[in-house]
């Protein structure tokens, strides 16, 4: 047990899920089919739109999470379980679920921290050409007016999008995107216009809340101290970092993304209005999702693009690619541990754009298993959480203003593309790949440990 500073009282110690994740009733209620629920079935595991039922199982989550200490639980909400075809008539089902779960989490003292859209797109806007067809905009418009309208009374913190650079960058892996660079810049255009236009409307509807985006951001290191090296670690991070969070907070891209899309024969469609659009709408806070950093070297124009997921595998020809970072541990998933690199991005960020932050995604995967006495033993976790909040510590002592932490996950939950069993909640739920197990939630090691933190302001890790 380290014994240093506290956190401030209000800080919002949260934990995170996401809809498709998390609630399963994939088409119960009059939800209609998000991308995900349309996704093939990974082979050798369960159709996974079951989730982990937390449908069925509302109040009795909020009473878990309630009894872990939670001040905030950061959630998104189904676009498709409002809108079953994008856009058009309401599901009032769908609006009820959500009007309850909040009502819940209010009623137990826990802040409601909402992402909009998470990687959850209505299959019946995917098949009129998703981000690629410029009316998306409009219907994701359509969309966030209602939740504004319905919700926002209760609601303050509001999140855009989940990871647009992951799913601009890695957008087959985590939804079954297709298409080249020239797509995934196109998507990544009509996503910018969306959220500038949305956070607008929030500003112009005078909602008592505040919003704001939630990418991925991962300092990238440079593979040697070569000046190639260097140079390749700086276009990394405008690619994969800057490039999402210029347009959010200052309302225009970034210059070197500009020119690294451009050398890659990108034209991004920009139509007469669309600066205006970015400068209009931008954020109050910035919330972002950190797992690991990343490192990279210079790679030629002939180089072989790296593999791996998006936690290992970026690269672009002519510029740089990721490798392993030899100084750091992994998760049993591949994906390196890097706390003090948690402190540097935080840095990193505060000192660009000098906006309040909070984490909404930290977290480690593993194996979990469930003891014969009902148990879970996860002290890989508990010190993969302690390391990372004693650097966010470090880095507001540097001076940098974060006001919540939320790691992921609350509950286990399905991964993006590797199932069940790669767990991440302070809540295990008895449910597996093949298809076995009663949905029963039991909680971990981490819990108690997490509810320690919580109630010391974060002295005791
Ligand atoms: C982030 C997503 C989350 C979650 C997390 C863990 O990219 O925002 O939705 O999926 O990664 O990743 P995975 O599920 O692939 O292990």
């Amino acid at each position: 047990m380290t014994e240093t500073t506290a956190f401030p009282q209000d800080f919002l110690w949260g934990a995170s899920t996401s809809a498709y994740q998390v609630e399963g009733a994939w088409n119960v209620d009059g939800k209609g089919p998000s991308v995900q629920d349309i996704r093939d079935v990974p082979a050798g595991t369960i159709d996974f739109r079951d989730a982990v039922d937390h449908y069925h199982h509302m109040k009795e989550d909020v009473q878990l999470f309630k009894e872990l200490g939670l001040k905030a639980y950061r959630l998104s909400i189904a676009w498709s379980r409002i809108l079953p075809e994008g856009t058009g008539e309401i599901n009032e089902a769908g609006i009820k679920f959500y009007d309850d779960l909040i009502n819940e989490l209010l009623a137990n003292d826990i802040e409601p921290v909402i992402t909009v859209f998470h990687f959850d797109l209505p299959a019946a806007l995917n098949e009129k050409g998703g981000w690629q067809n410029r009316e998306t905009i409009t219907a994701f418009r359509e969309y966030c007016h209602i939740l504004f309208e319905r919700f926002g009374d209760r609601v303050k913190y509001w999140l855009t999008i989940n990871e647009q650079n992951m799913m601009v960058l890695f957008g087959s892996m985590i939804w079954g995107g297709e298409g080249g660079y020239q797509t995934a810049f196109t998507e990544n255009h009509h996503m910018l216009l969306a959220q500038a236009e949305v956070m607008r409307d929030y500003h112009e509807g005078h909602y008592p809340g505040k919003i704001g985006p939630a990418p991925n951001i991962a300092l990238m290191y440079p593979g040697s101290d070569k000046p190639e090296d260097v140079l390749a670690a700086q276009q990394a991070n405008a690619l994969r970092n800057w490039a999402f969070l210029d347009p959010a907070v200052y309302g225009r891209y970034n210059a070197q993304f500009l020119a690294i899309i451009k050398q890659l024969g990108v034209e991004i469609p920009f139509e007469d209005g669309d600066g205006e659009i970015l400068r209009n709408g931008t954020a109050d806070f910035i919330a972002f999702n950190y797992y690991n950093s990343g490192t990279v070297v210079a790679m030629d124009s002939q180089g072989e693009l790296a593999s791996g997921d998006q936690q290992t595998g970026i690269g672009f020809p002519g510029f740089f690619k990721q490798i392993d970072n030899a100084n750091l541990d992994h998760t049993k998933f591949g994906w390196e541990i890097d706390p003090i690199g948690f402190r540097t991005t935080i840095n990193e960020i505060y000192s660009r754009y000098g906006l309040p932050l909070i984490i909404t995604e930290n977290g480690m995967a593993d194996y979990d298993e469930l003891t014969a006495d009902g148990k879970i033993h996860d002290q890989p976790r508990i010190k993969y959480l302690g390391d990372h909040i004693e650097q966010m510590r470090l880095a507001m002592a540097d001076g940098a203003e974060v006001f919540g932490y939320n790691p992921w996950s609350a509950i286990d939950l399905i991964s993006t593309h590797e199932g069940l069993k790669k767990r991440y909640g302070f809540i295990y739920v008895n449910r597996h790949d093949d298809g076995s197990g009663n949905y029963e939630r039991y909680k971990k090691d981490s819990f108690a440990w997490y509810r320690g933190v919580i109630d010391s302001d974060g002295v005791q890790l």
